[in-house]
Order: structure tokens, then C-alpha cells, then sequence
């Protein structure tokens, strides 16, 4: 039997419960049944769009067949033998798959743990473990890679490992033996009023966890932070405020799905419970992007600011009469680059939002109604009133404003410790509860946020957080090397990429390759295999003899530069 996550979550302190209840933050009311309320009060409204499903044939849903089928998938899970509590490891591309089975587990009170499409056997086992899953949902192939082989070989290592049942659900046209045909399960109901009333009779309590969400993370292995329905419906709902999402509006789900941004900001959750519409698409590649957003008359949806670039590169060429229904495009994930931010609406004629947010909970965005320059060159504000954010100094003393320092935060949707990671919660939170978001920023007059830097090991590549420790960690297990440092490099498309600085043993020499062919017989996403190797005789190193990680990015910055004059 999984260990209950009640005792392994942080849980907010009575008084902060008390406040946030009061106050109108915490409805008291689980995700799966504010979703089932807007599938009664708007039955026939079109809830999903998923163009490409089935070969092109596409799938298209109102909100009461969505609701249908997701009670539908809820039983059948049930019937599986996964019950209220279990977790499920969800790696499924962008489609309505991944959408129907979320909400049945929100439905059932089955707690998805939100792996990416990127995550490999590394990542996916250490995630089965430690959420102590019974399943694992993948697609059968996806981009060339072999899900499905992949969760059985998880599937034959946990069984001998704890004896236990586990399950491979597998969203395609493939199934092997002993899959489970999640098209199948996330069909539609045989008799949606039973499922309803048995559903309706067992939702899983307000405060209990939702989703759990993965942390970048700062240490060797990412974190999970378990989200109760209650901050995350209010995290998706207020976002739905923020963002003018409301049920005109139909919103493109192109970033990977299981990010806290796509999903809840206000994402494919925020969208359907304002009563709109979603539309998912695998990738945010523009071709297809602009088409769907023409076809669709898409209205809103949220890009790294990559993606904006390649956006903008393809309106200039292309033009931009595809996206004339756009009206809001929300940037966030990683440093928007002011003169970036400024060309959005010219180029690409939406409203830009930036959004400066974290799985951990807070969320600050421009508001659309905010002038330009504010909206161009700072991350935004708090969503919430209720949000409390300090920024401080070393010593965790409070900054001027104007003043870069470390963002400090605790709020109605922000957690107070990562699951199952005491030692973790230890250095990542203060002793009364303030998550330290490693983001260094300054506060401007207006109480906005410009987000400066990092105080945390992290590298930014695109959006994805990829901890500097996890890739040296790996990097140790090279016979050869003797010394190795994991830093960001910047560059001018994804902001950030792994570089790698190594001092090898004596007479041995590393490469680039073989850290990389390395990474990829472990298992590990390829977002996180470093892209340039730096073979030095020793590391720089500061006055307390720990590596001197900012003397080595002003040095791969210096050597990028000198190459690229030369
Ligand atoms: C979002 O969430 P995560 O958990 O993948 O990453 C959070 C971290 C932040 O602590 C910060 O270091 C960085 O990503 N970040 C930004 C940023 N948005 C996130 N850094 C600079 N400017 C921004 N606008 O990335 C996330 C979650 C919800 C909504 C949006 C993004």
C-alpha cells in the first residue's frame, strides 16, 4: 500500500487556513466538481479542441461530454483497482487524452504526478518511486522514443521490487500485451449518471492534494509539490481573472501540458472553469500554431519567451493576419528580454502579459491593462492580495525597494514544503514558512518585480529548470573525471544551455560526447545534456573554497564573445 500523502505533505498553519478560507481564497469546493458545475451550467459550450487527434480526424468535446468522459475514465480507473490517494505518473503529449484523464483523477481523488514528454527512464523511475505510484500513463511513441517499452521496463522493476500491481496506460494505436488502452479509457461513458452518483458520493476533500507538480528544483533530483484542490482551483481561477479569460475565450495549449503554466496559469484548468474552450497542439512550431490560432480563432495562450522569438521571426516573414483572435499572449517560464517584450504587439498584434510564476505557488503577471512600459520591462505583480512577498539580503534582512535581493514568498497557493523532502524544505523554506524562490529581483515603486537573476544552481534553458548539481552528479560517474561544474552559457535563442566545465583525472581526457552518450544510456531528459565541454586544469574557486560558478559563466560568456567577433 502507497504511503497516504497526508503524511508526508507540509501543511499550511491553522492561522493562514483560518485566513484564507475567510477571506474567499479557499472555496472548499474539489476541481473535479467546480468542473462538473460548468458542465451543468453550459452543457453544449465546446470545452476541447484537439485538432490532430486520430490521425487528423481530430476530437472535439463539449463541456458535458468532456465531463461525461471524464467520470467515465474515473470509474475505469476505479475499477483498475487505483484508488482515491494512488498516484499516477502522467507523461502524455498535449491531447485530449491528457486532459480527460487529469480530470478524472481530479474527479476520483487519484493524484497525478506531472512528469514531461522529455523525461526519460532517469526521471520516470525516480518519480514512480518516490510518489510510491501504482501506474504510469505515456503515449505509445512519441518523437521516435518508445514510451510504452519504457513503462513496461518501470512496470517489471517496481513489481519485483514491491510485488505490488502496476499499470501502463498507453494513449495511442499501438497497445502490446498488457497495456492499457487509455483511448479506451478515456472513451465515452456507458452510464454516465451511475459514474456521476458514484463519483458524486466520494469526492476527495478540498484540502486533499490535487496535482503534484515538479520542481526545477536546485538539488540532485527534482522535488514534488503536492497542490491541493483548493490553491489550485484558486491559483487557476484568479489566473482566469487576470488573464481576461472568460467563457469566450478559447485558449492554446502548446507548451508540454503538465507544466504548473499550461495547466493552471490559467491554462487548460483555468480555461474550463471560466466555461471557455481549449485547443491542444503537440508543439508551439509556428506553422501549426498560426494555422490553428487562424482555424480556431484561438484568443489567448502562454509561450516561453523562445517560443515568442521564433514566433516573431515567422510574423515577420509570414505576416501576422493568422492571429487575429489572439487577444492576450502570456510570456513567462524565463526572462523576457525588454526589447523583446516591446516588439509582442507590433509584431504579433496581442496584448502581451508577462508572467513570472513558479510550480512552488506564486504567480505575478502585467495586468493587460497596465501601461506599456511597465508591461515591456518588469515580470508583473502578485495575483493575489494575499500573497506576501519580501525581498531580502543575505542575512534575510529586507531590502530597499528598487534594491535587487532574494525573493521570499508564502501565500494562499504556495505550499509550505515539498513532499517527502524534509531536508530539502529545510534549506528551501524558513522556519515560518517562506518559500526561498532562489529568484533575485527588485521591487519597483509600483510593487513590481523585475526578476535580475538567480541566486539558485539552476540552469534556464528555454524555460526548463535543469539543476546544475542533478548534471554533475551524473557527470561523476565518468571514471575519468576528477572535477566537474554544471553552469549556464548564454545564449540568444534559449536564453540559457548546460555548459560543462571539467578538470579530468591525470593523463585522462572527457568529451563532450561522452558525457552525452552517458546521459543518454542513463536515461535522462535531453533538455538537460550540457551542449559544451570546457576542459580546464582546476576550477576557480571562491574564498571559501567552493566553486567559483560565476567566475566560469563571465568565462564561457567571454569565450562566446570572442568567437563570435572573430
Ligand atoms: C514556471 O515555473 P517553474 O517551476 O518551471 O520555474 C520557476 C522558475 C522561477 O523561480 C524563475 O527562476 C523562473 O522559473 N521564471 C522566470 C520567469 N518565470 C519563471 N524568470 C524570469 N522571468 C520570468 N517571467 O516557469 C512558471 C510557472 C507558472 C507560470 C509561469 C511560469
Amino acid at each position: 500500500m502507497p504511503t497516504p500523502i497526508a503524511e508526508n505533505t507540509v501543511p499550511w498553519p491553522d492561522a493562514a487556513v483560518a485566513r484564507y478560507v475567510a477571506e474567499g481564497y479557499w472555496a472548499g469546493v474539489p476541481l473535479g466538481t467546480l468542473l462538473q458545475e460548468v458542465a451543468d451550467r453550459m452543457p453544449h459550450a465546446p470545452a476541447l479542441v484537439d485538432p490532430v487527434a486520430l490521425d487528423g480526424a481530430g476530437v472535439r468535446l463539449t463541456h458535458a461530454e468532456l465531463a461525461a468522459r471524464a467520470d467515465a475514465a474515473a470509474v475505469r480507473l476505479l475499477e483498475l483497482g487505483i484508488s482515491a490517494g494512488d498516484r499516477i505518473v502522467v507523461q502524455l503529449g498535449n491531447g485530449w487524452e491528457f486532459v480527460v484523464l487529469t480530470l478524472a483523477c481530479l474527479r476520483a481523488g487519484i493524484v497525478p504526478v506531472m512528469a514531461l514528454p522529455a523525461h526519460r527512464r532517469a526521471e520516470l523511475a525516480y518519480l514512480a518511486r518516490h510518489a510510491e505510484a501504482v501506474a504510469i500513463a505515456v503515449p505509445d511513441v512519441m518523437r521516435d522514443f518508445d514510451h510504452q517499452a519504457l513503462g513496461h521496463e518501470l512496470a517489471t522493476d517496481v513489481r519485483a521490487e514491491t510485488g505490488a500491481d502496476w499499470h501502463v496506460l498507453v494513449a495511442g494505436a499501438d497497445i502490446a500485451p498488457g497495456s492499457i488502452d487509455l483511448r479506451a479509457l478515456c472513451g465515452p461513458p456507458q452510464d454516465a449518471k451511475a459514474d456521476r452518483a458514484r463519483l458524486d458520493a466520494a469526492a476527495p476533500a478540498p484540502r486533499d492534494v490535487a496535482v503534484f507538480l515538479l520542481s526545477g528544483g536546485t538539488t540532485g533530483l527534482p522535488k514534488l509539490i503536492a497542490r491541493t484542490h483548493d490553491d489550485y482551483a484558486y491559483n487557476a481561477l484568479a489566473s482566469a481573472e487576470v488573464a481576461a479569460v472568460g467563457p469566450d475565450a478559447i485558449y492554446l495549449v502548446s507548451l508540454p501540458a503538465g507544466h504548473n503554466f499550461p495547466l493552471a496559469c490559467p491554462g487548460i484548468l483555468g480555461a474550463l472553469l471560466a466555461g471557455g474552450r481549449i485547443v491542444t497542439l503537440p508543439s508551439p512550431e509556428p506553422v501549426r500554431a498560426f494555422a490553428t490560432i487562424a482555424s480556431e480563432g484561438v484568443t489567448h495562450t502562454a509561450v516561453v519567451p523562445a517560443v515568442a522569438a521564433r514566433w516573431m521571426e515567422y510574423a515577420a516573414e509570414n505576416g501576422s493576419a493568422a492571429l487575429n483572435s489572439l487577444r492576450v499572449l502570456q510570456v513567462g517560464g524565463a526572462r523576457l528580454a525588454d526589447e523583446l517584450a516591446y516588439k509582442v504587439k507590433p509584431v504579433l498584434t496581442a496584448t502581451l502579459q508577462q508572467v513570472f510564476g513558479m510550480a512552488e505557488g506564486l504567480l505575478n503577471y502585467t495586468r493587460l491593462d497596465d501601461p506599456d512600459d511597465i508591461v515591456c520591462t518588469t515580470q508583473g505583480r502578485p495575483m493575489c492580495p494575499a500573497d506576501e512577498v519580501r525581498i531580502v539580503d543575505t542575512f534575510d534582512q529586507d531590502v530597499p525597494d528598487a534594491q535587487p535581493g532574494m525573493l521570499l514568498t508564502r501565500g494562499p497557493y504556495t505550499p509550505r514544503g515539498y513532499y517527502k523532502a524534509a531536508e530539502q524544505n529545510a534549506r528551501a523554506f524558513t522556519p515560518d514558512g517562506w518559500y526561498r524562490s532562489g529568484d533575485i529581483c527588485r521591487r519597483t515603486a509600483e510593487g513590481n518585480l523585475i526578476v535580475e537573476g538567480r541566486d539558485k544552481d539552476m540552469i534556464n534553458r528555454g524555460g526548463e529548470n535543469i539543476s546544475a548539481e542533478e548534471v554533475e552528479n551524473l557527470v561523476y560517474q565518468l571514471p575519468a573525471v576528477s572535477q566537474v561544474a554544471a553552469v549556464a552559457m548564454p545564449d540568444p535563442r534559449l536564453g540559457e544551455r548546460v555548459c560543462l566545465y571539467v578538470v579530468p583525472r591525470p593523463g585522462e581526457t572527457v568529451t563532450l560526447d561522452e558525457v552525452r552518450d552517458l546521459m543518454e544510456k542513463i536515461g535522462v531528459a535531453r533538455f538537460k545534456f550540457p551542449e559544451r565541454l570546457v576542459v580546464v586544469d582546476e576550477l576557480a574557486s571562491t574564498k571559501v573554497g567552493k566553486i567559483d560558478k560565476k567566475a566560469l559563466r563571465n568565462d564561457i560568456a567571454a569565450r562566446l564573445a570572442s568567437e563570435a567577433t572573430v
